[in-house]
């Protein structure tokens, strides 16, 4: 109850921060986008991770006002950076499942993007397979109709969760990520490097980018671009930024 009335004041107080990942074309050698991250800038305890707060923001239904509030934060740091990135620069956001299941979620994203003077292709929304899963005929719908309006669709944790081949037959993904836990051990355990190859045969076909998580080290990142893969996100080529290091970094011509 403690946790849940600072969160509360956290979003009042203005305490929430955006990090900002880049995810990486290592094909072009350019940024392709930056993953939003959530912070919460605490007066006492410093900065706390997400793992910490997020299913407290889920389970107390505060996640969507401070959904609402990532979105309209994210669109308006685009403006500072937009000189900076080519035209299919994008800004991928976590959508919890409450989110997805909250009725206006499509009128709430056209809203902030119109008020935010963003052009929806820049924005990609990460959904996990979990959420698709829970009612596909209506995520069917949602996801259509997301797509209908330009905005692109990204599969988080691709691998993790209750997959099924045929969510990415019918479902208008742009986009997979292909969760940390294959990629970690890739040089070491064939039957992953096996997974992520059947993934990226997959992808191709299917005409998905896709997006190799949690590099940490050059021989994954060498190991994965030569088996093809185009998109990587990770320590190995940067930890999450502050909207100030991000911007910086993208000015410096990265
Ligand atoms: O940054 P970190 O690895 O601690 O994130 C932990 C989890 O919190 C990840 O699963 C991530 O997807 C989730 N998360 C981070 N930022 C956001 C956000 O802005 N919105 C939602 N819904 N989830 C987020
Ligand atoms: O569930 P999702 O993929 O949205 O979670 C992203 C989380 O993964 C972020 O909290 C981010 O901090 C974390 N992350 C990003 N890159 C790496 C990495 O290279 N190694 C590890 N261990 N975690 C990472
Ligand atoms: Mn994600
Ligand atoms: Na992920």
């Amino acid at each position: 109850i403690q946790l849940e009335h600072a969160l509360h004041q956290a979003l009042e107080k203005d305490e929430f921060l955006l990090y900002y990942q880049p995810i990486i074309d290592v094909q072009a050698g350019r940024l392709c986008g930056v993953e939003a991250l959530i912070r919460w800038q605490h007066p006492f305890q410093g900065l706390v991770p997400p793992g910490l707060f997020i299913g407290l923001l889920e389970t107390t239904g505060l996640i969507i006002p401070v959904g609402e509030w990532i979105m309209r934060t994210a669109f308006q740091h685009f403006h500072n950076w937009a000189p900076a990135v080519d035209d299919d620069f994008r800004i991928a956001i976590n959508l919890s499942p409450q989110q997805f299941q909250a009725p206006d979620l499509l009128p709430t994203i056209l809203r902030i993007l119109e008020e935010s003077s963003l052009a929806p292709h820049r924005l990609e929304v990460e959904i996990t397979e979990n959420i698709v899963m829970q009612n596909v005929t209506a995520t069917q719908n949602l996801l259509n109709a997301l797509q209908s309006h330009g905005i692109r669709l990204s599969m988080d944790d691709f691998g993790t969760g209750y997959s099924s081949l045929s969510y990415l037959k019918t479902f208008p993904f742009n986009t997979l990520k292909i969760d940390r836990s294959f990629t970690k051990d890739i040089l070491h355990t064939p039957k992953d490097a096996a997974i992520i190859q059947a993934i990226l045969l997959l992808g191709n076909g299917f005409n998905l980018n896709i997006i190799a998580e949690g590099i940490e080290e050059e021989s994954q990142a060498r190991c994965l671009y030569d088996l093809g893969c185009r998109e990587m996100q990770g320590y190995w080529f940067s930890h999450p930024l502050s909207e100030a290091e991000i911007t910086a970094f993208l000015a410096e011509g990265n």
